[in-house]
């Protein structure tokens, strides 16, 4: 199972005691030698490209940092407990259940947050003052929400072979069937490009004609599309909804657009599927040239048409 969003609790650890305790110099004069406690761990959440989803959250919904140690007599000081590093995938947004503010974008490998400092230690005695107490740990209520970083994402309407020609772009395995939302979640593959650069394609579930209010699997998955580079309408001239190409693709159009103003400024590519089919060019007549997008004509079963789309899809991401 794919889960894009959770909410959690991170709990950092509290400071350990300060000590107090006396010990009794050669010349019998009775001196502080209490130690400060330890620091307690902290609550780190880092991108890892090799995280694909938040699933390691599920059964996992409370994060606990472990509290310092006490000091001890003879200056001893307490143990500081190591950080509790949690490992999020690329393009993971944090924010304050509580305050509905964001905390970090956790965006590129690497980026890293301390989302819950653990407390200070106590000072012992041995500064000359009162063992003063030790810093508390923080209770942060988080809400995770993942936004994939893809480098394509591809859109259809149900149906429309967006799982076949992931297959067949990438090689991934995303499961291809004859029902509609065969595809529940967004499915993530990889193609070397000829340069050698890795590019990532997503394929979102299928959105038609009502999804932003609800209808289908709804459209809360296209919150994967913000962070693309460029989009691939995928239109299928023999789908289900009766709806000719035209039609098809100023539905997936609309449904963009309901979902978020600047879905739409993004870059597009127009892909019309299933050229295999007998009267895909009639179909078809004459509605090349209605798009401003470029098009192009596939058959992800058969593979027609495919490595053209491989290199124009090259060209449009960066
Ligand atoms: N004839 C033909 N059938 C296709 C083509 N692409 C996909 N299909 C079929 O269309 C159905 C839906 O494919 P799928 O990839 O699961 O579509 P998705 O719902 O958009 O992911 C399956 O039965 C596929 O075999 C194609 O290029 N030609
Ligand atoms: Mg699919």
């Amino acid at each position: 199972m794919f889960i894009d969003e959770v909410a959690i609790t991170v709990q950092s650890g509290s400071g350990g005691r300060g000590c107090e305790s006396f010990c009794l110099r050669t010349d019998h004069k009775k001196v502080p030698d209490g130690g400060d406690g330890g620091k307690g761990g902290d609550i780190i959440f880092c991108a890892d490209k090799n995280v694909s989803g938040l699933e390691d959250f599920v059964n996992r919904r409370v994060i606990r940092a472990e509290a310092g140690g006490s000091g001890g007599a003879n200056f001893k000081t307490g143990r500081s407990s190591a950080p509790v590093v949690m490992r999020l995938p690329c393009g993971t947004l944090i924010l304050n259940r509580e305050t509905d503010l964001r905390i970090r974008d956790l965006a590129d490998h690497g980026d890293e947050v301390v989302v819950a400092k653990g407390g200070r230690g106590g000072a012992g005695n041995q500064h000359g003052r009162r063992v003063c107490d030790p810093g508390e740990g923080h209770a942060v209520q988080l809400m995770l929400i993942l936004k994939l970083v893809s480098h394509v994402a591809l859109v259809g309407l149900p149906n429309s072979g967006k799982s076949l020609l992931l297959n067949q772009l990438t090689g991934a395995r995303a499961k291809v069937d004859t029902y509609p939302f065969s595809t529940k979640s967004p499915q993530l593959g990889v193609f070397e490009a000829s340069d050698y650069r890795q590019l990532k394609i997503c394929e979102l579930p299928g959105i038609l004609e009502g999804s932003h209010a609800g209808k289908g699997l709804g459209n809360k998955f296209l919150r994967h599309l913000e962070r693309t580079q460029l989009i691939v309408v995928l239109l299928d001239p023999f789908n289900d909804y009766k709806l000719g190409v035209r039609e098809g693709y100023k539905v997936l159009l609309h449904e963009l657009g309901r979902y978020a103003e600047n879905i739409p400024d993004i870059p597009r590519m127009i892909v019309v599927n299933k050229s295999d089919l007998p009267g895909f060019a009639k179909r078809l007549a004459g509605m090349k040239s209605e798009f401003k997008e470029p098009v192009f004509l596939v058959s992800a079963l058969t593979g027609n048409g495919i490595d053209k789309l491989k290199q124009a899809l090259e060209r449009a991401v960066s």
